[in-house]
């Protein structure tokens, strides 16, 4: 399929560049709705903490992660999973707020995806430092329904390859408040993020958080 690297477009007052097929980056796609989210991610993170998992393979990870929703994504000794169960507590993981739900559902169709419907919000909080090595999205049921991600605080710098580890890399500038929608071809295409450079954020302070909305069952 064709499509024009980095090609900008604006309809319906969404402005969106694709990096990718059916890939797309929605710049300030949250506008103003991010004290709100701010307020639910406080809440988020006082019902269910913020952690760092383990890899399979015993490592520490550099990202704060929690979850919302129907499922939680998991690492730990036994693999990489999504359950219903915040292992800290063995309660469910917290409802995902509308807001969340909307947001995501709002920047999948302005990517050409009209059905999506998450069930899983995975929340990273990035300190000055972290990173997340290539990795694909593969714990997932469907790979048809895409990927929302929502980054919020500090920029940082996502990597994007093909289907390869080693394939050629794309860099993109993740900024406060933008969207990127990952589906159809590029659903498990490689990617990463640079470790977060130092700086001060007026909302967020020296931190990044990343949303990454998922229709994991
Ligand atoms: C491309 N999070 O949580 S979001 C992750 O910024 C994750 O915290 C990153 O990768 C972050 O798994 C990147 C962008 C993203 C998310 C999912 C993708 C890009 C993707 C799935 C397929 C291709
Ligand atoms: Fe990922």
């Amino acid at each position: 399929m064709s499509f024009d690297l980095f090609a900008t477009s604006s309809d319906n007052g969404v402005t969106k560049t694709q990096l990718a097929d059916q890939a797309w980056h929605l710049p300030n796609f949250i506008q103003n709705r991010d004290n709100l989210l701010k307020a639910l991610l406080n809440e988020l993170i006082q019902l269910a903490p913020l952690r760092k998992m383990k890899t399979p393979s015993g490592k520490l990870m550099s990202v704060n992660m929690t979850c919302c929703g129907d499922v939680g994504w998991v690492s730990d000794a036994l693999g990489y999973r999504y359950q219903g169960t915040d292992p800290l507590s063995n309660l469910s993981w917290p409802v995902m707020p509308d807001l969340f739900n909307a947001l995501a559902k709002e920047a999948a169709a302005a990517a050409g995806f009209e059905n999506f419907e998450p069930d899983s919000c995975l929340i990273n909080y990035y300190s000055v430092g972290a990173r997340l090595s290539m990795h694909q999205d593969k714990d997932e049921a469907d790979f048809s329904q895409p990927i929302v991600s929502v980054s919020l605080g500090l920029p940082a710098t996502f990597l994007f390859a093909g289907l390869q580890r080693n394939s050629a890399q794309t860099r993109i500038a993740l900024h406060h408040g933008d969207v990127v929608v990952w589906g159809g071809a590029s659903r498990l295409a490689y990617h990463g993020v640079l470790p977060v450079e130092n700086g001060m954020h007026d909302l967020f302070g020296s931190q990044r958080i990343n949303l990454t909305f998922r229709k994991a069952c």
